[in-house]
């Protein structure tokens, strides 16, 4: 059965209670990685001792850890520029620590330069909720960046690269890799290439270096944006056992303009990717994600209620499709 995560910060806050109180056992770790100039290796957030005490404080207030979704820097990977080796050390680094701690994933994501791109965060939604989008309009006579042209096939020389050296230490540490889609699935944005933004290409991806660890973070907002029938998508995948991971949300529209919702208000048939998940038997867990901004404008509650809704509808559509 599916498994319902949060993705919380490391230092305990008003809205753990919440998630405890709602009945969430288990979190999506959201920890700062980047390297500590300065520190030697013990005292690096991805140190051993570091994942060990953040995962302590987890299961202080009962919580699973069971996916690091934060990064270490990966940009010079992600361009093949010189210092990569150092930048990839690091990744494997933290792969051997939380395999030696036991913690099932890791969720890379693959965008360069541009990484999630948002033209708006005050889209009008329901009731006045305000959520995020994108609308490429708005990106028409945008500059390129300052790397130029960055082609789709320097991306699979740079990532088939990254994934040899990584692929073998997540095997022998037993850690899953779950690939986040490029958000939006659009390529190329200012001339930089977004592979990671089509079926066909998340298909290239676990060919590109074959292994039981080499798999996909099935963020549903950003897949059905790349398909009209994301239940067929859920089953192709899930029947290569190659879905690790996944985040339980939907939008309106299309790559190139696009508005996130409330769960019950997207374009997707939410109840029949739930059905696809129990048909291809998956036991991991999903998080819900990009909350819309809930309650009067200028009220701010980092989203807390906006989780709360998520959370009884996930629970709701589990209960309902794994008993019918
Ligand atoms: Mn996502």
């Amino acid at each position: 059965m599916m498994k319902i995560a949060l993705s919380l910060g490391a230092q305990p806050s008003p809205l753990w209670t919440l998630a405890k109180q709602c009945g969430v056992d288990r979190v999506v770790g959201s920890i700062n990685l980047s390297p500590v100039p300065n520190a030697n290796k013990e005292q690096q957030p991805y140190s051993y001792m570091s994942l060990a005490r953040v995962k302590a404080t987890y299961e202080d207030w009962g919580f699973k850890l069971e996916v690091i979704e934060s990064r270490p820097p990966m940009e010079k990977a992600k361009l093949g520029l010189p210092g990569r080796d150092e930048e990839i050390e690091v990744v494997c680094e933290l792969i051997r620590n939380m395999g030696a701690l036991e913690i099932p994933v890791w969720c890379p994501a693959w965008m360069p330069i541009l990484s999630v791109i948002r033209t708006s965060a005050t889209i009008p939604s329901r009731g006045g909720a305000r959520v995020t989008g994108y609308d490429h309009e708005y990106l028409r006579n945008a500059p390129p960046t300052e790397h130029g042209v960055v082609t789709e096939e320097q991306q699979w020389d740079n990532l088939k690269y990254f994934l040899e050296r990584v692929v073998p230490v997540a095997e022998e540490a037993n850690v899953k890799l779950a690939m986040h889609p490029d958000d939006p699935p659009l390529s190329p944005i200012r001339g930089v290439a977004r592979i990671m933004s089509s079926v066909e290409n998340y298909q290239k991806l676990i060919e590109l270096v074959p292994s039981p660890v080499n798999g996909i973070a099935l963020c549903q907002g950003n897949f059905t944006l790349m398909t009209d029938n994301l239940p067929d998508v859920i089953r192709h995948f899930g029947r290569q056992e190659k879905i690790f991971f996944g985040h339980f949300r939907d939008v309106r529209g299309t790559p190139e303009k696009f508005a996130e919702t409330f769960h019950d208000d997207g374009q997707t048939d939410m109840v029949a990717c739930m059905r696809a998940y129990r048909e291809i038997g998956y036991e991991g867990v999903f998080r819900p994600d990009h909350y819309p901004r809930m309650g009067d404008s200028g009220w701010r509650d980092d989203h807390g209620i906006a989780r709360l809704f998520a959370i009884g509808y996930m629970k709701g559509l589990i209960e309902a499709v794994y008993t019918e």
